[in-house]
């Protein structure tokens, strides 16, 4: 499968850059590509200017508001955020119809941090404004949720979370939810927390995009794990999820027959394997709220059967009772058995109505302030000042 992703905002635009990263990656090992372009829409020039593998030209990096915030971003306000992506989405959409690559896009993959303000506003408006025209493409949005310390630090952080996400809901086919919170080390510094966060964030999507996309026979599945059930799969709110476990662990079978003992083993490391993709998906979430799934089993040619693609299966059927599953597997790699797993169209996101219901409350609070303020008691206090003005 092939996105065409664009990165909206900081995070966005980073997490973008980390989706390009990958395309390199499976073009240099594999000699495929998963993504048709990536581009980086901004309001703020330095932002832009940090990215490594987004095309540098106007195009792939676009700057938007200029006028508004001359490059400084909106400072969180993603009012401005969405008036601006208003004003400027025309050009935004020209840009990335002008690649070349444009048509070779099975779906959009749009992508902003929840919290912030030009991300967090531009997203469902460019979606929207691509989703009329473009109305038969899948567009997908990766929304990434913001740290617990903001939630409880920045005012504006559970507004523009809620205000976000409601947007986002109505005009996406799925939105795809990653919890900063998740990925948190506490060891690290916030900078190199980020880079690791963004690359743990695209990491799952590098064999799901590829299985797909692959070329030579040998590497393609008995079950290929393609663009059409990927679409199928994602629908509302959406979660993704990786789990690796390493070859000398699972396998004792190189250069020997395999004896049943060594098969039972690689089961169960593969059911292994299942259980930390579903510890470790982007949000916390409880699967048997998922309407849908996939998972893909990846392991070297000589690891893969059958008996292990519907163990792993059956495994994710006993926790995600309500879902149609799909499945694909894909016999690449040497040291590893990776499965990559996705849980959609989940009714109850605790976390999501956490914010909507955090939000009302506040709201409502915060109107009543503006209500009890009032300015003539200021205007008074001062009318016997001179003023400059
Ligand atoms: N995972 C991840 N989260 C990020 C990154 N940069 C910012 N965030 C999160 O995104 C939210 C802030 O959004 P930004 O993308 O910085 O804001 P913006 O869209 O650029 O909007 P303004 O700066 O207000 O114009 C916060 O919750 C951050 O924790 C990043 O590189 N990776
Ligand atoms: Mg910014």
């Amino acid at each position: 499968m092939k996105l065409l992703v664009i990165g909206c905002g900081q995070c966005g635009g980073r997490i973008a850059d980390e989706f390009a990263r990958l395309n390199r990656k499976a073009h240099a090992q594999r000699g495929i590509d998963i993504i048709a372009d990536t581009f980086a829409v901004n309001t703020d020039v330095t932002d832009l200017s940090g990215l490594s593998y987004v095309r540098r030209d106007d195009q792939h990096r676009i700057l938007i508001g200029g006028q508004k915030t001359s490059g400084h971003g909106v400072g969180k306000i993603n009012e401005l955020g969405a008036e601006i992506a208003k004003e400027e989405s025309d050009r935004v959409i020209e840009a990335a119809r002008a690649t070349p690559h444009f048509h070779e896009a099975d779906a959009f993959l749009l992508v902003a941090g929840a919290a912030g303000g030009t991300g967090s506003g531009a997203i469902p408006i460019l979606t929207q404004s691509l989703k009329e025209r473009y109305v038969e493409k899948p567009l997908y949005n990766l929304i990434v949720l913001p740290f617990r310390y903001e939630e409880k630090v920045e005012d504006r952080t559970i507004y523009n979370a809620a205000t976000c996400l409601k947007s986002v809901y109505l005009v996406a086919d799925a939105v795809l939810l990653v919890d900063n919170q998740r990925y948190v080390k506490n060891t690290s510094s916030i900078q190199h927390n980020m880079a690791r966060i963004n690359s743990s964030v695209v990491e799952p999507f590098y064999n799901l995009l590829c299985a797909g996309e692959e070329k030579k026979a040998k590497f393609i599945g008995s079950k290929v794990l393609d663009a059409g059930d990927i679409i199928q799969t994602l629908a509302g709110w959406t979660v993704i999820g990786y789990g690796r476990v390493q070859k000398p662990w699972f396998s004792f079978s190189f250069g020997k027959k395999r004896d049943f003992m060594d098969k039972a083993t690689e089961t169960q490391k593969g059911v292994q394997a299942m259980t930390s993709a579903i510890d470790g998906l982007s949000l916390k979430c409880d699967p048997i709220d998922a309407k849908r799934a996939l998972y893909l089993l990846s392991a070297p040619p000589e690891d893969m059967n059958m008996t292990l693609v519907n163990e792993i299966g059956s495994s994710l059927k006993r926790i995600a009772t309500e879902a149609m599953i799909r499945s694909g597997d894909y016999p690449r790699g040497k040291r590893s058995l990776d499965v990559t797993v996705v849980l959609s169209e989940l009714s109850n996101v605790s976390k999501v109505m956490g914010y909507f219901t955090t939000a009302i409350q506040r709201l409502s609070s915060y109107q009543k302030r503006r209500l009890d303020f009032e300015p003539s008691v200021l205007e008074d206090a001062f009318k016997d000042i001179p003023s400059l003005l």
